[in-house]
């Protein structure tokens, strides 16, 4: 089959399952090479018109080694099985049992989907296809099963068995040297939701005890040795239970709550019911090998698969158009723990600069689809930033919008209706209608909709009648299969400042819907007025970015100068600086490719200082307030002719000009000590984050002394985010001390693939021409791993997401290496692959040299013979 010819899965030819399955025997006999899967199914016809209709189950690379239909043996021409499927030609109109026998050899199953193992511990995963790969099943998630799993296995091999739900029983098998267990989950749950583990692992416990006293046992299995990594996950573990109680009223249901970590997953962790199974960087960590980035994504990686046991879990997905159902707003509750748990708007400005780097270039590019797409080739690839964040961002616009007692009243409601069902977008979304009273029929376009809203004001203010007008103005880009789209409903947290930043208060506002502080646009041209406006005012629009769009102001310099230090909106503050560095790297790009003089814009670079001394910010803020736009915002931004190299040094420029103007106030916060001994909390973690931002400024100006400051630094660093910071300045700006440092950080951790993978990373984003050859040096290294996802992340992936001037090299080898990276690994793991290659979905917007090099790239690829359905899929839309 060409690689494009995979049939399109699509949204309107969802149809029931002609058959439910509500109890699943399974009976897992472990070995290596040769693991017999035994599943009886108990099997009905969802009605009458399906009653004896053929039965048409799932599988993938199976092998079938028995099969019975109520207990009997079925003869050869009454079923029909494949790889790919199992089909029981005339079954009995009544309900039946089947049980069918696979053998599966998950020593070699690199793909990581279905049976595994990872250093040798058997594990599972299931989404979002993954169960077909174990046994033939209708491997759908609308099809929900009572499970009940008996595990065998050698008792050296695997002490550890574990699947979903309670352990009902355990033993030995007497007269061998097997063991067993069997876990029953009296949830009704989807296939993709299976898990089962099984090996020599250690185990960290502890309990909680649930809001209405039940006690549940709390575990957290790693890899021997590594128990003392666990604390941190365990913690964030115990707060996430607490907080789901008291913020939305959420229970847990079963006697035990069971986290396995393991290093080889292609993804960041899975819900699996009572089971979750976790990438281990999402759980390990201490000082040492930890930064205090991975301490928070921690909490938020084991709070977001808590969540889902509520959000996915007990109310899923009814199919795979349906994904941002339980993603979207379960991200949106992490978000939410997480601002609860740190500073909110140090949390908000962070989960909307990823949106920015990540989201919207997704959504503005080839593989740009709707929230809930309409159709797909290859479920894997939609596993998205606009899944996931723009879902979230929908559901935070729910609450914007309709105020907070609705949006609660319609959670309550929905959980209350779906809760055991297998649902829809508009089923939820029903909820918040009839809890608002409100008319959600526009608002549902957010989810059929792709491409990022663009929204332009225009602002007047006429002194005599006390008017402020805004000219608001919106539209969706066209984009490959969406030429035109409809106006969205877009809320608008706003407020107005007069010339001291004091609040105005309008006696009555025109042509919008408002809520207290928030306006809602609802067409593609309005005009909004406000009355009783006594005295010039400046608006601040979009506080806390309160819709996912992009805001285009009529506002001068002077004006975004002084929301940037008036207004009482963090966000808007930070966003404030942003847009001007923005518009100033923008001019300053031009400049740089039309080979002209430029100079930084004094009163910007002036504004910097005035955050940086600003003692009533907390340090975390500060810290991301002076950080520049990224090289790809820049890149999406202008959208076309992209020149990579110029991005670069404008930034460069810009930042130089921030570093050269303050050198002092950097230099006195870089000597800062962060107080007591290392703690991972939120305020600590803004102290290090500001401490180290100041020694990169320092870094780009700072002669011999800032580099041996730098060497120092990392020299006597007692954790990881400072020395990690210090071996960033030292490899990416070149300094003498970097090899020697490399060395010193090799040898320290060589026995931590995580922390080691931090190396990889700080090698593959210096923004070097020396960069590309090293990188093929260090795949031969015997620490780097061909076949481990979270090395090819560390070293391919953050290459082709985080070093824009070298993967968009000229010359096209930056391009090759991440192409032939992808191929190399495309037949062992086809979603590893996949997920390179969309790191090409923006090579349109390159100028014409650097787009003809990835275009040839990219059709080199597609023309590989056996190129993985995952990765054709990729290709065959970044092409079109
Ligand atoms: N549901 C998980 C993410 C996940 C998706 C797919 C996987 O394998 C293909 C694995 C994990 C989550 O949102 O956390
Ligand atoms: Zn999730």
């Amino acid at each position: 089959m060409r690689p494009d010819a995979a049939p399109a899965i699509r949204l309107e030819d969802y149809t029931p399952s002609p058959y439910r399955i509500d109890r699943v025997h399974l009976t897992v006999k472990l070995a290596p090479t040769a693991t017999s899967v035994e599943a009886k199914l108990w099997v009905r016809a969802a009605d009458h018109t399906t009653a004896g209709t053929p039965l048409v189950l799932d599988g993938d690379a199976l092998t079938l080694t028995g099969l019975e239909l109520n207990g009997l043996p079925l003869l050869q021409n009454a079923f029909m099985a494949t790889p790919a499927r199992l089909d029981i030609k005339d079954p009995p109109s009544g309900p039946f049992t089947l049980k069918i026998t696979t053998q599966l050899d998950p020593e070699n199953n690199t793909a990581l989907m279905g049976l595994y193992r990872s250093s040798g511990t058997y594990c599972t995963q299931c989404e979002a296809e993954g169960f077909r790969r174990i046994t033939y099943f209708l491997d759908r998630p609308d099809v929900l099963s009572v499970y009940t799993t008996r595990i065998e296995a050698r008792a050296s091999e695997a002490p550890v068995l574990l699947s979903n739900g309670n352990l009902l029983d355990h033993g030995k098998i007497a007269g061998t040297d097997r063991h067993f267990a069997v876990w029953h989950d009296p949830h009704p749950k989807p296939s993709y939701l299976f898990a089962l583990v099984a090996g020599d692992l250690a185990r960290v416990t502890d309990s909680f005890t649930t809001m209405s006293g039940r006690p549940v046992a709390l575990n957290i299995y790693v890899e021997h040795g590594r128990e003392g990594l666990c604390d941190w996950a365990m913690d964030s573990l115990k707060r996430s239970m607490r907080w789901d109680e008291t913020v939305f009223g959420r229970e847990y249901d079963l006697e035990v709550f069971n986290i396995v970590a393991v290093s080889d997953f292609n993804m960041g962790a899975m819900e699996n019911k009572g089971l979750n199974i976790f990438n281990d960087k999402y759980i390990l960590a201490d000082p040492e090998t930890a930064t205090d980035q991975d301490y928070a994504n921690i909490e938020a990686v084991i709070a977001h698969e808590y969540f889902h046991n509520w959000t996915g879990n007990r109310i899923t997905c009814r199919d795979w158009f349906q994904l941002c159902l339980k993603e979207g707003l379960t991200v949106f509750r992490d978000q939410e723990f997480s601002g609860d748990m740190r500073s909110r708007a140090v949390k908000r400005i962070s989960d909307v600069r990823l949106l920015k780097t990540h989201q919207f270039p997704e959504d503005a590019g080839p593989l740009a689809h709707p929230v809930r797409p309409r159709k797909y080739k290859e479920i894997n690839n939609f596993y998205t930033a606009t899944v996931y964040e723009k879902g979230a961002e929908i559901v935070r616009m729910l609450k914007t919008w309709l105020g907070d007692g609705a949006f609660r009243d319609g959670m309550n409601l929905y959980f209350r209706r779906h809760d055991g069902e297998a649902t829809t977008i508009e089923a939820f979304i029903a909820c918040f209608q009839e809890a608002s009273g409100k008319d959600l029929t526009q608002f549902f376009r957010w989810y059929e909709q792709a491409g990022t809203p663009k929204v332009t004001v225009r602002s007047a203010y006429d002194r005599k009648a006390m008017t402020l007008t805004l000219h608001l103005n919106q539209t969706i880009p066209p984009l490959p299969g969406q030429p035109s789209a409809q106006p969205a409903v877009i809320p608008l947290r706003f407020a107005l400042l007069d010339e001291r930043g004091q609040e105005v208060i309008p006696a009555r506002i025109d042509g919008a819907e408002v809520r207290g502080d928030v306006l809602t646009l609802d067409r593609a041209r309005q005009t909004v007025t406000f009355h009783g406006i006594d005295r010039p005012v400046l608006p601040s629009l979009g506080r806390g970015f309160s819709a996912p769009v992009q805001l285009e102001l009529d506002q001068n310099t002077q004006d975004f100068l002084f929301l940037a230090s008036h207004d009482a909106d963090p966000f808007n503050r930070w966003q404030s600086l942003q847009t001007l560095s923005t518009r100033e790297l923008i001019r300053l790009t031009g400049h740089i490719r039309a080979g002209e003089p430029a100079e930084p814009d004094r009163d910007l670079v002036q504004a910097f200082g005035g955050v940086l001394g600003d003692d009533a910010l907390e340090p975390a803020f500060r810290a991301l307030a002076l950080t520049l736009p990224t090289e790809l915002d820049i890149a999406r931004e202008l959208g076309q002719s992209v020149d990579p190299d110029a991005i670069h040094a404008a930034q460069r420029l810009l930042l130089k000009a921030i570093a050269t103007a303050h050198s002092t106030a950097f230099e006195t916060a870089a000597a800062s000590p962060v107080p007591g001994p290392y703690s991972p909390d939120a305020k600590a973690a803004g102290q290090r984050a500001l401490v180290n931002k100041a020694l990169g400024y320092l870094a780009l100006t700072g002669g011999e002394e800032t580099a041996r400051l730098i060497a120092r630094r990392f020299e006597q660093a007692d954790n990881m985010t400072d020395r990690i910071a210090a071996l960033t300045l030292l490899v990416h700006h070149d300094l003498a001390d970097a090899p020697k440092a490399l060395d010193a950080f090799r040898k320290r951790h060589a026995g931590s693939p995580l922390a080691m993978d931090k190396w990889f990373q700080v090698q593959a984003t210096a923004p070097s021409g020396a960069t590309l050859a090293r990188l093929r040096a260090l795949t031969r290294d015997p620490l780097y791993d061909a076949s481990n996802p979270n090395r090819i992340r560390a070293l391919v992936q953050s290459f082709a997401m985080g070093n824009p001037t070298q993967f968009a090299r000229k010359d096209g080898a930056g391009f090759a290496f991440v192409a032939d990276s992808a191929l190399a690994i495309d037949g062992r793991n086809p979603q590893v692959a996949s997920m390179l290659l969309t790191s090409f979905r923006s090579w349109r917007s390159l100028e014409t040299a650097r787009a003809k090099a990835a275009e040839s790239i990219l059709k080199r690829v597609f023309e590989t013979g056996n190129l993985s359905r995952d990765s054709a899929d990729i290709v065959e839309r970044c092409l079109q």
